[in-house]
């Protein structure tokens, strides 16, 4: 019989975890961008490779875009692509860096006309989300300034929530924005919006369709992260994950490779506060492949995720409440370290061939000469990367 019972391998079944298009292009670090053989040229082809991952898990069945480096013609021809390859389009991210206008910020400038470009910069946003049926737009400021005196904080944060009420204004009443808090970088004295408690003043001040998105890389060493899911489910303002893994800084790396434990007791906290598979809670990867092959990377990553959701749901929550309220601290630490320490791998490996899946998803896709094949196709043109 497998260790994992019915009720979780119904939790499983449900799970699903979004794909960002950029991590199918080149990315580097300003030292150096390799470039890899059949690496996509636009955003159809990023589709495309990002549905590689969902046929042989099952676990990703949306794509994220980021505007403007995944601009088509037609966003209603990409859905259908998307939707040829059996997967749909998810959440849009805006893009507010990468624009000299914005050096001093962007939704939080001084000057009202580079604020308005950047909110209609997201009105744009939304309307590609409309072409697509995207439900979450998602913001990321690299807005702050590099020293003190530079900038007027508070001016800054009053600018941002004027800005912010004009971009939600123009949500539909099924959509929703998603703020991303970062503690530093691009700006190294103060962010505009550094933690999850700013995120959740903003989005507070603007309605119930507005949530803060925790990326798991943009809070500094020895932070709990899982303590910030736990108080943001409870306050009911979790609207999104982005999952990586960092050492340093924000290294974007593969979910799950740095500190297994730490995701664990992440996907633990998500369980305890009934985020999993509630559809308030999206689950998406942020990441980057520098030196890795990048769609193995994100069946990597994606099965990471799901492996460490088995483990935390094989915590024993009757004992471990006992052991907790009568004050046994050895207990109740055993009590989680025994489902962290479950190897669940081959019970998963069983319960993917039931149905119909690769026991072994990274096998598959290497024996599967996808890789190969695109390498040979896609010659000429010029492969996406950082930034576009
Ligand atoms: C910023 O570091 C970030 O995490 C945001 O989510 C961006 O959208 C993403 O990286 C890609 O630049
Ligand atoms: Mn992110």
């Amino acid at each position: 019989m497998s260790i994992l019972t019915p009720d979780i391998l119904a939790a499983l079944e449900k799970q699903s975890i979004e794909l960002p298009s950029w991590a199918f292009g080149n990315s580097g670090t300003r030292f150096k961008v390799f470039s890899t053989p059949g690496t996509p040229r636009d955003p159809y082809e990023k589709i495309s490779d990002a549905a590689q991952v969902h046929a042989h898990t099952g676990l990703a069945p949306t794509v994220a875009l980021h505007i403007p480096w995944d601009i088509v013609d037609s966003f209603d021809d990409l859905r259908r692509h998307a939707e040829d390859h059996g997967v749909s389009l998810g959440t849009v991210n805006s893009n507010t860096f990468q624009d000299d206008d914005y050096k001093f910020g962007a939704l939080t400038h001084e000057d009202a006309a580079v604020r308005r470009k950047a909110i209609d910069h997201h009105l744009a946003c939304i309307d590609v989300m409309d072409a697509t049926g995207s439900r979450d737009l998602k913001i990321w400021l690299a807005e702050g300034s590099n020293y003190p005196g530079q900038a007027d904080l508070r001016g800054r944060q009053d600018r941002l929530h004027d800005s912010l009420q004009q971009i939600y204004a123009r949500l539909d009443d099924h959509q929703r924005l998603v703020l991303e808090y970062k503690f530093f970088e691009p700006a190294f004295y103060h962010t505009d919006v550094p933690d999850w408690g700013t995120s959740y003043v903003q989005v507070t001040a603007l309605g119930d369709k507005a949530m803060v998105c925790l990326d798991t890389g943009h809070h500094a060493p020895g932070t709990n992260i899982e303590f910030i899911v736990m108080q943001l489910l409870r306050l009911g303002k979790l609207g999104s994950f982005d999952f990586n893994s960092r050492f340093y800084a924000d290294d974007d790396l593969i979910v799950g490779a740095a500190d297994p434990f730490q995701l664990f007791r992440i996907l633990f906290e998500v369980i305890r506060g009934g985020g999993l598979n509630n559809p308030d809670v999206a689950f998406m990867l942020d990441q980057c492949h520098n030196i890795e092959d990048k769609i193995p990377g994100q069946i990597r990553s994606v099965l990471n995720v799901q492996e460490m959701t088995a483990r935390a749901l094989l915590v024993d929550r009757e004992a471990l409440a006992t052991a907790q309220r009568s004050g046994d601290v050895l207990t109740a630490n055993a009590v989680f370290m025994d489902a962290f320490s479950t190897d669940v791998r081959p019970a998963l490996s069983a319960w993917r061939e039931e149905r119909g899946l690769p026991a072994d998803p990274m096998a598959a896709y290497a024996a599967s000469g996808y890789g190969q094949r695109i390498a040979e196709e896609r010659v000429g043109g010029v492969q996406a990367g950082w930034g576009a």
